[in-house]
């Protein structure tokens, strides 16, 4: 049997372990990229590894979620991160150049490489034809050092994309269509890799659209081969000698393979508060709209954005609504600014904002009370944009633009066909890289204001831990209701002060109660249903509860990267055996576990009791993971050069 493109870039990188799914394994990365949330903690780590310069090809530090200065943290973290970067190799992107994945895409990514990033939409960069993958900063770090990144071989599900998209269709409905398939669960471990004569219409802006939206999907990433599209969109960027071809093998072998007829797409849209509770826009249509936000690195190319313009060219915002347009990066809000498409979105009456997360993280606009907000974006989690009563609903900036000048929820494919505004790449995309600073050695020192802490501290894991369970939550929790985001991100370089803010939303008492119990001597432990984890590659969610004395979590099941966050920072995820375990306990139960080191070093499961009940939970580690639990993280377990 022949290779699937996402084997074949594996095979090129492995440095460690058989390449057969399931299996540990350790590649090379070739690129990385930081944003400014996770980068301070990303980056005080590698400083704490004590290595001089990165040994990547190219390793890039963005500006882009903290960007609004409501107080002096973010300013500081900025300043630190340009100085830090200056002067261990990192080239930094300046607040306003841009988000993260979209400048990558544009500027950095290329096909058959590997690219480790501290995001979990890092497998943009799939839509050119590399595996990207998202991870935690420590993850990040090691990367950064010439380390490999350990993965599970992932099985391949194949999406054969047949006919083309319709007039008013466009690669957000790709995504959401599959994300009604497969859903946000039990994706773990997966690889999707799209193929077949469909893909030869959609350009890599919009495949980078649908892989993006991958990580709701929650597989390890999600990767286009790299053909005369992506030759094309290269050339367009002034960078065709990044350009090689990557094809999977013809007889190439897949775990399972689904057929995706794209001409039978329709308009899709994902409701609160869940990316995967998909219905068609026609299901919903004429609901009211209370404010429509278009951008995000999900769609917020110089073809999306275009479209947009094109048409709200000559119309008006409904009064009712608050319409707000963020371009994805600097080249195209500077593109739309010289081709007039700018002035036809501020004609219509859109608020334009910077380039940047923004709205997406809740850094702003929040919804009115009991709001429907109309996003782009590609999360919409219960109180992420800021109100917990508004309701966010994901669409194409096709739906997002045509809904905000009728004031309600329209189908764009009402419309006719021939009004669907046809969007032609640049014959050139404007390239001004000078918002992006390359390293210089760093003549001067490392800026650390009075909001930078250091790195997180971590012990050797104990043989036996007591304590008590200090929350049970329920199914796919999210590390945004572990760590929350918006006006709390700007804590994120100081630990304790961010761990103030643990479940904050889910139960306020729980930062407080831990840490006193922690000054007692007594251990916390999590609890949680399916999916523990979804969302966010942050790693605060498992560096917060660490410093307030969580040693285990224990749930039905976990997503990747936050189970590997947990075991980079010494917290055993543990795994119940069945749901009576998981309904057995309650918040409050006192837990033992005794042993714990040797069942961590030889055991697949370990005994814990909890309550009344003497359970048996699977520890969900691989054998490396495992030495990096003992050790008490992987801070330590890289210091010690294991
Ligand atoms: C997100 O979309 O949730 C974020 C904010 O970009 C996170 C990263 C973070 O927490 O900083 C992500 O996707 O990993
Ligand atoms: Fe930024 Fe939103 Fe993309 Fe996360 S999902 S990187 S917050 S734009």
């Amino acid at each position: 049997m022949g290779l699937s493109a996402t084997y074949k870039i594996l095979k090129e990188h492995l440095v460690d372990g058989l390449l057969e799914p399931g299996g540990e394994i350790g590649i090379r990365i070739d690129q990385t990229l930081t944003q400014d949330a996770t980068g301070t903690m990303a980056y005080l780590q590698f400083e704490a590894m004590g290595i001089p310069r990165v040994k990547t090809e190219i390793s890039v530090s963005y500006v882009d979620h903290n960007t609004l200065q409501m107080g002096f943290e973010n300013a500081d973290d900025h300043r630190y991160l340009q100085t830090m970067n200056a002067q261990y190799g990192i080239h930094y992107s300046r607040a306003g150049n841009g988000i993260c994945h979209q400048v990558h895409l544009e500027r950095f990514g290329r096909p058959g490489a590997t690219l480790l990033g501290s995001d979990s939409h890092t497998p943009t960069g799939g839509g050119i034809g590399m595996i990207a993958i998202g991870a935690g900063g420590l993850d990040v770090a090691v990367a950064m050092g010439g380390g490999p990144f350990y993965l599970a071989a992932p099985r391949v599900l194949n999406v054969r994309m047949t006919g083309r998209l319709r007039p008013w269709v466009s690669a957000k409905d790709v995504i959401l269509t599959v994300l009604d398939t497969l859903t946000t669960k039990g994706n773990v471990g997966t690889v999707v890799e799209y193929t077949g004569p469909g893909i030869e219409s959609l350009s890599v802006p919009e495949r980078a659209t649908i892989t993006n939206m991958g990580a709701e999907l929650g597989v390890t990433t999600s990767l286009f081969p790299s053909d005369a599209m992506t030759h094309d969109f290269l050339v367009r960027q002034g960078r065709e000698k990044s350009w090689r071809e990557l094809l999977p093998d013809r007889d190439a072998e897949y775990h399972r393979v689904i057929d995706l007829d794209l001409g039978a797409i329709e308009p899709m849209v994902a409701l609160p508060h869940s990316p995967d509770n998909v219905k068609r826009v026609s299901d919903i249509a004429g609901m009211a709209v209370d404010q429509v936000a278009i951008g995000s690195c999900t769609n917020s190319s110089y073809r999306d954005i275009m479209t947009v313009a094109s048409i709200l060219r000559g119309g008006k915002v409904h009064p009712t609504v608050s319409l707000i347009v963020a371009p994805g990066s600097r080249q195209v809000l500077e593109m739309v600014s010289r081709n007039g498409a700018l002035a036809d979105m501020i004609a219509a009456g859109a608020r334009i904002m910077e380039s940047a997360c923004g709205f997406c993280i809740g850094s702003g606009q929040a919804p009115v009370t009991e709001g429907v907000s109309l996003r782009t974006n590609n999360r919409n989690f219960k109180g992420r944009s800021g109100t917990d009563s508004a309701g966010v609903y994901l669409v194409s900036p096709e739906t997002a633009a045509l809904s905000a000048l009728r004031g309600n929820l329209v189908d764009p494919t009402s419309l006719p066909a021939g009004e669907c505004p046809a969007i032609e790449p640049p014959e050139r995309f404007l390239v001004d890289d000078s918002m992006i600073i390359a390293p210089d050695g760093g003549a001067g020192e490392i800026f650390r204001g009075p909001n930078i802490g250091g790195p997180p501290y971590t012990e050797p894991l104990a043989d036996s831990i007591r304590g008590v369970v200090g929350i049970k939550v329920g199914d796919k929790i999210t590390t945004d209701h572990i760590m929350p985001a918006g006006v709390r991100l700007k804590y994120r370089s100081n630990i304790p002060r961010y761990a103030q803010f643990v479940f904050e939303g889910v139960d306020p008492s729980f930062s407080k109660l831990s840490l006193e119990r922690k000054e007692r001597g007594i251990c916390t432990a999590i609890v949680g249903g399916q999916s523990y984890g979804q969302g966010s590659s942050r790693e605060h969610a498992a560096i917060c509860p660490m410093y307030l004395g969580v040693r285990v979590v224990i749930a039905l099941s976990f997503e990747r990267i936050h189970s590997g966050n947990l075991v980079n920072f010494g917290i055993v995820p543990l795994v119940f055996a069945g749901q009576g375990d998981y309904d057995a306990v309650r918040p409050d139960d006192e837990f033992e576990i005794d042993g714990l080191r040797k069942a961590v070093e030889a055991d697949e499961t370990v005994p814990v009791r909890i309550g009344t009940r003497s359970i048996q939970c699977t520890i969900l580690a691989s054998q490396r993971q495992r030495r990096i639990l003992l050790e008490g993280g992987l801070l330590n377990f890289t210091k010690k050069g294991s």
